[in-house]
């Protein structure tokens, strides 16, 4: 069992919440950041810069995993927190503080988190046509291994209807971000209130003293800080399903499809544009795919073939797998793409179907390297 070291307390007794300061919103990406810029009060919005996750391990570490809060980050308590599962879907009401979360039978397993919006500058940089929010590259996503209590435990000692339909956490952060999921996904082994991230208690920023993690579904449905879990026989709705977060217009239309399952990327492990020494270099990079587990990656620079590029194990599914292939570079302006195909049969394509929201860009990349 992951050991969880109880926490100081982080402010006085009285709320579990400390008020603070009005959203300040900061531009700033992880790896250029000092690591007490990542742990702030701020509502921080950071990427992960591709270029330090160069010829690192699989995982990502806690300190570079990016973040994207919609309010502050809450100090929570945990001596005062308490998890409450309640709602018409349920028997009874059940409150589980987080001694007793720690007590409960645990799981762990490796998988990503990705923002549904990552990618979404190359909406603008690569397709040529803009659209809102935050301007992220491809370093909306991070790797580790998270452990907690499967949501299915929780639920069951609450008693689950039959009658049940959707389950809505819900964060406490100024916001109280939530989002609801059908109760069969909720059900799944690898959904799971977390409160551990690569064997660290959760960083703060990342949802101290627990979050939810739903594998394979964009993070939005991930929520943090959890203090309540809506258990519902009718369908839920939130901002967050209906509004934000879902596919509309270009190619959808008028329609308002949340997003939910995340699709297929790749990225290279370099700078954005990358500057290079002429002669030989390893690129690195990784894909990952939410929809199965990558079979196939591929590059080509300058519109040349593709070739085959080598895999490096582990390719745990729902999370990604690095890879590798040499280039004589040559001095001149270059555009390196990689693209990834699944079990599934997906293959990255080369243009991403327009939405106004800017979701789940998932096309190949012309990645600009200037090589002299
Ligand atoms: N309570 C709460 N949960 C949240 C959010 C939030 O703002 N508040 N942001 C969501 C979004 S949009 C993403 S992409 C992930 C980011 O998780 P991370 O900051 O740990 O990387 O958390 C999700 N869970
Ligand atoms: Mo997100």
């Amino acid at each position: 069992m992951t050991q969880v070291p109880q926490r100081p307390a982080l402010y006085a007794p009285g709320s579990i919440l400390k008020p603070l300061p009005p959203e300040q919103f900061v531009d700033l990406r992880v790896g250029e950041a000092s690591p007490d810029d990542l742990t702030g009060d701020l509502a921080l919005n950071a990427e992960t810069r591709w270029e330090a996750m160069a010829g690192r391990d699989y995982l990502t570490p806690n300190e570079l995993f990016y973040v994207r809060n919609h309010a502050p980050t809450p100090r929570i308590e945990p001596s005062r927190w308490r998890l409450r599962v309640e709602g018409p879907g349920v028997k009874r009401t059940l409150e589980i503080g987080y001694d007793e979360l720690l007590r409960l039978p645990e799981t762990s397993f490796v998988r990503a988190l990705e923002c549904a919006g990552n990618g979404r500058a190359l909406f603008e940089e690569v397709q040529g046509r803009a659209t809102p929010g935050t301007p992220w590259r491809l370093g909306a996503i991070g790797v580790a291994e998270w452990t907690g209590v499967p949501l299915r435990e929780i639920l069951e000692r609450a008693g689950i209807k039959a009658s049940a339909q959707e389950v809505m956490p819900e964060g406490l952060d100024a916001v109280r971000m939530r989002r609801p999921m059908p109760l069969e996904k909720a059900l799944e082994e690898d959904v799971i209130v977390a409160y551990a991230m690569n064997g660290e208690p959760l960083p703060q920023d990342h949802g101290f003293p627990a979050r939810v993690i739903v594998s394979r579904w964009a993070a939005v449905a991930s929520v943090k800080w959890v203090g309540r879990i809506h258990v519902s026989e009718t369908p839920l709705s939130s901002p967050w399903n209906t509004d934000k977060y879902v596919l509309t217009g270009g190619g959808f239309g008028a329609g308002r499809i949340p997003v939910e399952a995340q699709g297929l990327k790749s990225a290279l492990e370099l700078p954005w544009p990358a500057r290079l020494r002429r002669g030989r270099h390893t690129i690195g990079g990784r894909s990952w795919s939410a929809q199965g587990v990558i079979t196939r990656v591929e590059y080509s620079v300058d519109g040349e073939p593709w070739r085959a590029a080598r895999l490096v194990e582990p390719n745990v599914p729902g999370a990604w797998v690095r890879w590798s292939f040499g280039w004589d570079a040559r001095t001149g302006r270059h555009d390196v793409r990689a693209r990834a195909m699944d079990t599934a049969g997906n293959v990255q394509p080369d243009e991403t179907p327009f939405n106004d929201l800017g979701y789940l860009y998932g096309a190949v990349v012309g990645h600009p390297v200037w090589v002299r």
